[in-house]
């Protein structure tokens, strides 16, 4: 049991749980395409165990169940993302009819159990087909993504409460470009320069799309992380800053402020795509909320590297399974900085968990949720207008480079049967949502 109320966290505040396509769906037929994770995933090497998407939850088969116990829970609202090859296999020109029935079905499901579809166009499953023209490095993305955003409000826009345009572009963009940990894999500086220019340009024809067809309440998911210092000296707190240029003020300034930090502009230098100026006016349209993803802190040390300034090291903070410091205080203090200097627009937690053992009974995981959704009652306290806050995840589900071996459900998934069971955190969020505890 969470020890506050809901009401807390003011009226109309949205309680949600958070999934994405590749990571829940399974359900490689009906004619969708093939995605940049399919392959990545089938190639040796790239993820543990070489787990791959192709069954995961089922959900393509099982999500009535699913939005049963998003319901039961008392959740009021489900954030997922369309996969795009599933709607348009070949990425641009024809349409998959078996995907708009998907989606159509899994919409009208939310809506007659009472549960607000949040939507992100994009959460990493890029064609294939479009990565073969260069994917994200490629500036003609932009105009595939608004097509793909057009058809999406044409078919389902009035049924969705909100949409976002890309999940997380530090990881679409510097994690699988310049990282190379995440499909495509490249760990190239001009791939990335152009994937972290191209991907917001993107967002931003996009929301042109979406609007100039009618979709209301827009907005983007960033992952943002509270960057400190390893010690106090002066190449440390300069590596810090560094490291919040790269990580967050590229994507907060960009889409707010249509500004990109100098520091990383002169570390990307010739690499970056010429003219990028004249986009910012569309990579900063207008937007009606804005989405973080949460889950830990940054803690940077100088290297004394010029190819390489900076490295980011481990803290001494209590880890999850995934070996990242729980560091609440990081969420109050992004959201009070976001709100202070970058948007008044409404803000949205709209993923904040943690990977845990295997296991029914998540203790750690009930705290972990606790003293985060104090961390935005904090936040709200100093006048950050937070509406809502995401649950990641629903179930159990494939985490990426790391396969199946680690649990962020709060329902746990048994990917033998696909037997869901939901957890002692599943049952604190149940709590707080039907009693007001
Ligand atoms: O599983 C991911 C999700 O796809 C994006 N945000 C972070 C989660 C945990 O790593």
């Amino acid at each position: 049991m969470f020890a506050f109320d809901r009401a807390d966290f003011g009226p109309g505040f949205t309680f949600g749980v958070a999934t994405a396509a590749y990571q829940i769906e399974g359900g490689q037929r009906d004619g969708r395409g093939s995605s940049i994770w399919d392959t990545f995933s089938a190639t040796a090497g790239n993820v543990h165990d070489g787990d791959t998407g192709a069954i995961a939850c089922n959900h393509y088969e099982l999500w009535p169940q699913d939005l049963d116990l998003i319901r039961d829970g008392g959740f009021g609202a489900y954030r997922f993302s369309f996969a795009w090859p599933r709607l348009i296999p070949e990425g641009t020109g024809a349409v998959n009819p078996a995907g708009l029935d998907y989606y159509d079905r899994l919409i009208d499901g939310m809506l007659v159990r009472g549960i607000k579809p949040y939507a992100t166009l994009y959460h990493w499953d890029l064609p294939s087909t479009l990565q073969d023209r260069g994917g994200w490095m490629n500036r003609d993305i932009a105009g595939w993504f608004a097509d793909y955003a057009a058809l999406i409000a044409r078919k389902f826009g009035d049924r969705l409460a909100a949409t976002a345009t890309i999940n997380e572009p530090w990881c679409v963009a510097f994690l699988s470009h310049y990282l190379g940990v995440h499909a495509p894999g490249y760990r190239d500086i001009r791939a990335a320069a152009r994937a972290m220019h191209h991907v917001l340009f993107a967002h931003g024809t996009a929301i042109d799309a979406l609007r100039a067809h009618g979709a209301k309440n827009l907005g983007i998911v960033l992952n943002l992380e509270k960057s400190e210092a390893f010690s106090d000296s002066e190449a440390d707190r300069g590596a810090a800053n560094f490291g919040d240029a790269l990580f967050n003020r590229w994507y907060l300034g960009g889409v707010l402020k249509g500004q990109y930090p100098a520091e990383v502009l002169q570390f990307l230098g010739e690499h970056m795509p010429s003219g990028h100026e004249k986009d910012m006016e569309v990579v900063s349209r207008p937007l009606d909320w804005l989405g973080i993803n949460y889950y830990t802190r940054g803690l940077y040390r100088a290297t004394g590297k010029p190819s390489q300034p900076v490295e980011q090291v481990k803290g001494d903070l209590e880890k999850t399974e995934s070996g990242w410091e729980i560091y609440p205080q990081g969420l109050t203090d992004l959201l009070v900085r976001v709100s202070g200097e970058y948007t008044k627009i409404p803000l949205y937690v709209t993923e904040n968990g943690m990977a845990e053992v295997e296991g029914e009974n998540d203790p750690r995981r009930v705290s972990y949720y606790e003293d985060h959704l104090k961390a935005v009652l904090a936040a709200q306290a100093a006048g950050a207008d937070v509406r809502g806050y995401f649950a990641w995840s629903l179930l159990d589900n494939y985490e990426w480079a790391e396969g199946y071996r680690k649990r962020f459900g709060l329902v746990h998934v048994n990917y033998a049967t696909q037997e869901r069971t939901p957890k002692a955190s599943y049952r604190a969020f149940q709590g707080l949502l039907h009693n007001g505890r």
